[in-house]
């Protein structure tokens, strides 16, 4: 069949709105038509060349929801017309990390992911008779796109597909590092780096999870009201030298905060950031959670003495979450009323816009645009 989608021919130049040929689903796959896909700051990072597992040409886009059109042969957890989220953290519930119970990072399919190909080793995606790589095992920049059945989580029909598209990557991440990753606690004190699609949604997240001060740190000014708008109690904008004495943000914090956080989250991709999250926890118990993701080549530090004195460094994808299990469950939130997501919808694009969603991300003028098919 053919699909229209916005295609990164290459690193660092817009995306071509092109139709592709797209082969149906193989033994184990389904078809889905995206309804409406959001656009994340990784995208912009792979479209800008700084993902060592970038690849080109490609269609990218991770944050999505659709109908599913026609399923492979052996497919037997979804049917054609359900509603689903597409999953780059998908969930084979077979393999030793999904049986571990300890992690959501499923490795069934993880090697072929990373190669932009389907699990058979090949691609779907094509143009002009030339393969078309996938990208994140999603590929949400296509009207239509195919999926390992285990990369699909079936959500409910009443969830709109243009704000629930966004707990396909950026609520999930942010609200489920804190009650998946961290298991912030009523009373704790939570500082979030990072006031964009995913820092806001470390502030709900922690405000669910009952925080007692939610300290927010951003260079743009613009964020503070919007981090009061999801629970923040404080904010700190590190370019500010009359709020921040001395420009030095780590011992500003550790004050305000009297003595540091019990979890800090970087929600910013700046190994700079992430040494300040580390730092600004509290001696012998802090934990920071990196989320950010780093440009190739980036690494973090920090003097060993910091983890010697008790504060713990750790990471997260996908806010923890286990794909098909808990990614209903996030949508479920939302529709009670639980978590926010509408507010956070700042752009409804058409695909031929697209390329305006990365402007208005980089200006600092979105929180989330939705490219709307
Ligand atoms: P975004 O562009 O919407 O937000 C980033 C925010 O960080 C902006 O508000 C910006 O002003 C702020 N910022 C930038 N530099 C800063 C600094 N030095 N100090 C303080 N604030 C600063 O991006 P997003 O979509 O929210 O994504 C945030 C990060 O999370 C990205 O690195 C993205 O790749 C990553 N991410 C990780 C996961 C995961 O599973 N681990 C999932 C989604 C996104
Ligand atoms: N490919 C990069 C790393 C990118 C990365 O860390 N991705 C996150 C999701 S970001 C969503 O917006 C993730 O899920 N990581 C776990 C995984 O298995 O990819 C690199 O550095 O090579
Ligand atoms: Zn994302």
């Amino acid at each position: 069949m053919k699909t229209r989608a916005a295609v990164a021919f290459e690193a660092k130049r817009p995306l071509e709105i092109v139709e592709l040929d797209l082969d149906g689903p193989k033994a184990g796959e389904v078809l889905v038509e995206i309804m409406a896909t959001g656009i994340c700051h990784t995208d912009a990072y792979t479209l800008d060349g700084l993902d060592s597992e970038g690849l080109f040409p490609s269609v990218l886009g991770h944050e999505g929801a659709g109908i599913v059109r026609e399923i492979g042969a052996g497919v037997t957890s979804v049917a054609v017309g359900d509603h689903v989220i597409p999953l780059y953290t998908p969930e084979c519930r077979q393999c030793k990390s999904c049986l571990s119970g300890k992690t959501n990072l499923c490795t069934a399919i993880r090697a072929t992911q990373g190669k932009g190909l389907m699990p058979d080793g090949t691609t779907r995606f094509s143009y002009k008779g030339q393969p078309i790589f996938h990208y994140m095992g999603c590929s949400t920049f296509s009207n239509f796109t195919v999926l390992p059945e285990i990369a699909v989580a079936k959500i409910r029909e009443d969830a709109p597909f243009d704000t629930s598209c966004y707990v396909g990557c950026g609520v999930t991440t942010g609200v489920g590092a804190v009650v998946h990753t961290a298991k912030v606690q009523p009373g704790d004190t939570v500082v979030v780096f990072g006031l964009g699609g995913i820092g806001l949604n470390v502030i709900q997240g922690a405000k669910l999870a009952g925080a007692k001060m939610i300290v927010g740190v951003d260079i743009n000014p613009d964020r503070e009201e919007w981090g009061r708008r999801f629970g923040m109690t404080h904010f700190v904008n590190p370019k500010d030298t009359s709020s921040v004495p001395g420009g030095d943000i780590v011992p500003h914090i550790v004050a305000l905060t009297d003595g540091g956080a019990d979890y800090s989250f970087d929600a910013t991709g700046n190994t700079d950031v992430m040494r300040q999250a580390l730092e600004c926890c509290h001696r012998g118990w802090g934990t920071s959670i990196v989320i950010g993701v780093a440009e190739a080549g980036k690494e973090i530090s920090t003097r060993p003495f910091q983890l010697v004195t008790g504060r713990n460094w750790r990471g997260t994808a996908f806010g923890g979450a286990r794909g098909r299990t808990d990614t209903p469950k996030i949508v479920d939130w939302y529709m009670d009323g639980m978590i926010q997501i509408d507010p956070m919808i700042t752009h409804r694009l058409t695909l031929d816009e697209i390329n305006k969603g990365f402007d208005l991300m980089h200006a600092g003028e979105s929180i989330r645009s939705v490219v709307i098919y």
